[in-house]
This record gives C-alpha cells, structure tokens and sequence, in this order.
C-alpha cells in the first residue's frame, strides 16, 4: 500500500485533553486507513513557520487509532507539547486544518508472520509511546490472537491517552497491567520490570513482543528479549524532516554496526536482528501488492520539453537540490503516482563517492527559525552500487538524470566522472566540491586554484556537461566560479548550505553528533540570492539558483537574478510536490498559499 503522493489538507476533527497530553484527531478525506505502526507528518495549515520562523519542519507522529467516518477516515494521534512542533499540534482548534502526508512507514507483523509457531503477543508500552499500541492491540483483538498489555508511566501526569485507548465502559482493558514510577496505581517502577517476570514464564516464550517507548526503555525490552530467545518488534522514534527517505535525518544504527537504516522507510518498525518488519502489510498480503518498488514498466514517457538547459530539454526551470529527494524511495512511498506528476524537470542524484559511505552518527538534523541544520555525512552505495542498483531506477524517472559526484582526489574524481559520463542514462554530472559534512582535509570548492586544475583534469574525461556545485562559506564565491569557469565547467549551482551550529538547550552540548553542520531553508534565502548576483556579474556561465526556495516567487527572484534553473532542496521535506507546486506558481506567477515562511508583514 503506498501514501497519497504529496501532502494535503485535513480538518482537525478534535483535540481533547488527556492528562499532561493531548488526543489529537484529524477527518482524512484522501488517505487509505493506516496499518497499525504507520505515522504520519503533521503541520499546522497557519502558524507554522510563521513570526519567529518555528516550528517550520512537519512534525512525525504515530497514529494511535483510526475509525471510519463520514467521507473518509479518522485518524486520532497522541501528542505531548515538548516543543513548538507539538506545541502548535496541541492548539489546533476543530475546524483548522494541518497538513497531513501519509500514511508512512512500516507496520507491525502479526505473532504468526514474526514466528510461524508463535502462540500469542505481549505489548509493552511506555508514556506516549503507548500510542501504536493502542491501534495495534485492536487489530490482534480483532484477529482473536491472544495478548498481554504491560503499560508504564511517570506518573498520572504522563499517563495520558491510557483512559481513551486502553478503557472499555469506563474500565481498564482486562489484558492490561499497568507499571508506575510514583507508584501512584499498578506495579511501583518500570514496565519492563513486569516484562522480565512475565518472559520468565513458562508460557511466554511461545509470545512475540511488541514494544514503543523511550529509546532506554526500549533497549531493556530487547535486551530482556534477546535473553530469553523471544523474537521482538520495536516502534522507534528518530527526528526527521520529510517522512518519505529525503532528508536522511532518522538515521539509527543498524544492531550489527554496519551503517544505519532510516527509520522513515526501513521502519518504524524494526526487528530483532536489524530487520525490518512488517513491510507487507496484510492488505497487501491478501492482494500480493506490497510497499515495495512497484512492478517495472519500462522507463516511462519523457514530458514534452522547452527549455534548454546546457543542451538538456526541459519541462520547466525547476530541478531538485542533490541530497534532498530520494526518488528511489519516494517511489516506495508513494506508489507510481510520482512519476506520473514528477515534481522535478530533471533530477540530481544524492552525491556519491567512489567507495560506500555510511553517513554521520546521528543526530543528524536540528531544525533551526526558518530552517535546518543537516550533519548527513553522504551516507551513499559508492560508485559501483550506485551504478548497479539505483542508475537502473533512476533511468525509468519521466525526466533527464544529473549525478552528483565527489572525491577527496583528483583521482578518484576522475574515475567517477569517467564512469558516470560513460552512461546513456545520465544527461549531466554535478562536481559537488562543496559538502560541509565531510572531513576530507580540503574543500576543493574553497579555493579557486584547486576548483580551476581539478576542472582541467577532469574537463577531458567526459563530453556531458559539467556543473560545479559552489559552496557558499567563502569570501569571494564568484572567484570560485570564475576558476570553474577557466577549467572548462558547463555551469555552476549554488549555493550549498552554510556552515553552522546549534546547542541542544536540554544538554548544553552541540546538538549535532558531528557539532556542526550545513544550514539551509528560507533563512538562507537572502545570502544565496546575494551569492548569486555576485557569481552573475562575474562569469558568462548558466547557473542553478537554490537556497530557501519555497514559492513561485522565491524562485521569480532567483531566475530575475540570472539564474537559468532553480533547485528546491528543503522544501521538498515539507511538501513533497513542491518542485511542481513552485514551477506553476512560477509560470501563473501566483505564489501562494500565504503565509510565505519567513516573511515579514512590512514585505
Ligand atoms: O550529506 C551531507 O551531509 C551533505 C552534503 Br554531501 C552536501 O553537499 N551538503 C549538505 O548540506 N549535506
């Protein structure tokens, strides 16, 4: 089953307090039902983005329950204020509306798909984390497979949402055993305290545990799991900023160490042993369709085209930032639907290197007023996984293909130019000599001289056209352009994000694992178009315009600067059609809806 391509516009249908909680519904007119485990990204239709520029990034919630209703489906969510994101959440009046995408993720396995010999399931809960397992425990009830609900709270403050999810006629549940720090009802202290003497039984290694909570709680689950041989499903929670493997935010370790999984599109259910469950929903089990890639056609259509580009043919002037779309999983995501309106007029690949990357410890993403701070890392296949398994994929994209590309040597940029160029299905290559992610002792992209000789070598290796993506912490990024322009570069984009930090104001410490990282989002909007001026008043070359781009009009200013393409990078996290959202507001010339992030009222 895949999610409505894009987000899209539901009324609130309630917001009911629950203790130091909130029971947040939504009326979903477009949507199929979600599976138990699925979440969805949440933003408020007004008040978001808007003043002092947070909360800006959508918001991931769990869903807790669904029924359904009067055209459509409800969609009820447990939220707690931590934050502006849920804060705005809990304020959502009925009859607003908020931006809703989904539904997203895996789901949960039954016992029988986990272990064909498994007799029952056991459902541990922490705090808000009880929330799919509400919907969860309905669908086992529903199936008649045996269960036990172990729930623990602080206290009655965070054990909100426990009356109107696991309540029937005013009592609680039968299968639920409750577990309180303050003691104030239940067993005094944790609720894997209950799941310890529970494995200890006899008849619970016949069972299989779901659990979602905290990350230590969690953890104690699989380890108490792990040590009585009963196989386990965990709902985890990373921050992310898209919901559909854009942003590269929700990295969390795989159990082996060998790289991370994004837990956006891997899970959020995850497994024992590092495998992700649930990926087959039971609807899709009954019909044989599946969340996966959808059955290959042939590459598709191309659009009718007219514009030039380099000597490329395209639709219109509006292209994706590289590191800010994963076609290949937005496809998983959100079924063919995609290709049928791509939202770019060509596609730039995440940037690869020669050798597989796994990418920055997480955390990896803050978001910041009007935008966000990414630490990605270039987690990518390398040269020979990109080429074997994903330039197969991206070929069947309705649009021309860019590939990003990077080395820490003049060597290794070669062998990726050569290798790249040497392929039908790439139209161009991008030289990004800009990451601000990545420890390779120099940023050739700083200075002119090193951006000037790596052109010169490279220029020869290939006759597709060659786009250096500029960064923008220098000084003088026109005298960058100038030196790619010498070297014999086709045309330069920029700009890359901005080097940044940000402090976790609950730890004091950096908030990004690597304690910095690249700023990008409306708040950088001004200094790119600046940058931008600069580097056309100084070099004849076409140029890819981006930085904050979120509207039609955003990317007029650009195009009104000299630029001949623009990227869309952050936004696309929000709204995922927004490169065809800002193309047509470009061409009618009306951007909307208000509010534009980031804007003043005197604008
Ligand atoms: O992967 C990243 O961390 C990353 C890259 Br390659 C880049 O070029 N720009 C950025 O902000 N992040």
């Amino acid at each position: 089953m895949t999610a409505p391509f894009g987000r899209r516009l539901c009324e609130v249908a309630g917001n009911e307090v629950s203790g130091g909680y909130r029971i947040f519904s939504l009326l979903d007119r477009e949507g199929p039902p979600p599976e138990p485990g699925q979440f969805y990204m949440l933003a408020g239709e007004r008040g978001w983005g808007e003043g002092g520029g947070r909360p800006f990034l959508p918001r991931a919630i769990s869903v807790a329950e669904t029924a359904p209703a009067k055209d459509g489906v409800r969609l009820d969510f447990l939220v707690e204020g931590v934050g502006p994101g849920t804060d705005r959440l809990c304020e959502l009046e009925p009859g607003e509306r908020a931006w809703v995408t989904g539904p997203l993720g895996n789901s949960f396995s039954t016992p029988q798909q986990v272990n064909p010999d498994a007799a029952g399931a056991i459902l541990a809960g922490g705090g808000i984390g009880i929330a799919p397992l509400a919907i969860w425990r309905r669908h086992l009830v529903e199936r008649g497979i045996p269960l036990r609900v172990l729930l623990g709270f602080r206290n009655e403050q965070h054990s909100g949402g426990l009356d109107e999810l696991f309540c029937s006629g005013g009592a609680l549940c039968p299968d639920v055993r409750l577990a309180t720090e303050d003691g104030h009802v239940g067993h005094r202290g944790y609720v894997t305290d209950l799941l310890a003497t529970m494995l200890a039984g006899d008849d619970a290694t016949s069972a299989v545990v779901y659990s979602c909570g905290p990350p230590a709680m969690l953890e104690a689950v699989a380890s108490l799991c792990n040590s009585h041989g009963v196989p386990y499903q965990l709902a985890e929670e990373s921050p992310m900023a898209c919901g559909f493997g854009a942003c590269f935010g929700c990295a969390v370790p795989k159990p082996n160490g060998d790289g991370y999984i994004r837990l956006c599109v891997d899970g959020p259910v995850t497994s024992a042993g590092g495998t992700v469950g649930g990926t087959m929903s039971e609807e899709a089990l009954a019909t044989g369709r599946h969340g996966g890639s959808p059955a290959v056609t042939g590459p598709a259509d191309h659009q009718p085209r007219s514009l030039d580009f380099c000597g490329i043919d395209l639709a219109h002037p509006v292209i994706n930032a590289s590191g800010t779309y994963d076609a290949i999983a937005a496809r998983k995501v959100f079924g063919d639907e995609l290709l049928e309106e791509f939202p770019f007029a060509a596609f730039v690949s995440k940037t690869i290197t020669p050798e597989p990357r796994a990418g920055n410890e997480p955390q990896r993403i803050w978001e910041t007023p009007a935008g966000m701070i990414n630490s990605i890392g270039l987690p990518n296949k390398g040269l020979e996984g990109f080429l074997a398994e994903d330039l197969p994929q991206l070929a069947e994209l309705p649009v021309p293909l860019i590939v990003s590309v990077m080395a820490t040597n003049r060597e290794d940029f070669s062998r990726l130019v050569r290798e790249v160029g040497e392929r039908d299905e790439v139209a161009a290559i991008e030289l990004n000599v800009s990451c601000p992610n990545v420890h390779s002792g120099l940023i050739v992209g700083e200075q002119p001289a090193e951006t000037e000789a790596l052109l010169e070598a490279l220029r020869p290796l290939t006759p597709k056209p060659l786009i250096v993506k500029l960064t923008p912490n220098v000084a003088n990024p026109e005298a960058v352009a100038l030196a790619a322009e010498e070297g014999g570069a086709d045309a330069v984009s920029l700009i890359n994000t901005l080097k940044a930090s940000a402090i976790d104001p609950a730890t004091g410490a950096p908030a990004l694992a690597a304690g910095h990282g690249g700023l990008s989002g409306p708040a950088v909007r001004p200094i790119a178009l600046q940058q931008l001026r600069a580097v056309r008043a100084a070099t004849e070359l076409p140029l890819i315009g981006m930085g904050g781009i979120s509207s039609g009009a955003d990317a007029a200013e650009f195009i009104a600067a000299g630029a001949a393409l623009v990227a869309v990078g952050t936004e696309s996290f929000r709204d995922p059609r927004a490169g065809s959202r800002i193309a047509k507001e470009l061409e009618t010339g009306v951007s909307g809806p208000p509010p534009r992030v980031g804007a003043f009222d005197l604008e």
